[in-house]
């Protein structure tokens, strides 16, 4: 990926403490699709008023989706996806208290008209909003839906190849 293509999708982060080992292989399964993206540190409460403007000006700036993923009462998928037209992907931490329980509910438990499309709790979650919003892509764009196809392809190879052990 070349860094300064224009980013497509905006991974957004409730704390610096959501990206090592979680959020780095969102962006780490973006980059080996050849996804330009960016990423920043924004709280649903403790930076709202920026978490907001972030969310407004999303689809002016060019991106086509927005990753949000937050742990605890993670609110911040919710209050981005109610102040953009942008298709919103929550991922909910897992936590130390709750295991991400808390999480998943307050991102999944929309109300209607203002979907947000969450995924599992933790590092599988982290994956596959990289993989989703490929795939939300790939509806448009032939280029990323052969890698889609390639990438499900593979996989199926995998588990062939180990099937008898
Ligand atoms: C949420 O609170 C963040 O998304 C993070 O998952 C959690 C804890 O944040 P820190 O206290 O580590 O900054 O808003």
């Amino acid at each position: 990926m070349k860094m300064e293509e224009k980013a497509v999708v905006g991974i957004v982060m409730g704390s610096m403490s959501d990206y090592e080992g979680n959020v780095s292989s969102t962006c780490e399964t973006l980059e080996s699709l050849g996804i330009p993206y960016e990423k920043i540190v924004l709280s649903a409460h403790r930076t709202p008023d920026e978490t907001i403007e972030y969310a407004k000006t999303a689809y002016d700036r060019g991106l086509k989706v927005i990753i949000a993923a937050a742990g605890g009462a993670a609110h911040l998928a919710g209050v981005i996806a109610g102040c953009s037209t942008l298709p919103v992907i929550g991922i909910p931490m897992k936590t130390s208290t709750l295991d991400g329980l808390d999480s998943l509910l307050s991102i999944v438990q929309m109300p209607a008209g203002v979907p947000v499309a969450t995924v599992a709790i933790g590092k599988a979650g982290c994956k596959n909003a990289a993989y989703l919003a490929a795939t939300m892509l790939g509806a448009f764009d032939p280029q990323m839906h052969k890698k889609i196809e390639d990438h499900k392809a593979q996989m199926k190879k995998n588990v062939l190849e180990n099937m008898k052990f």
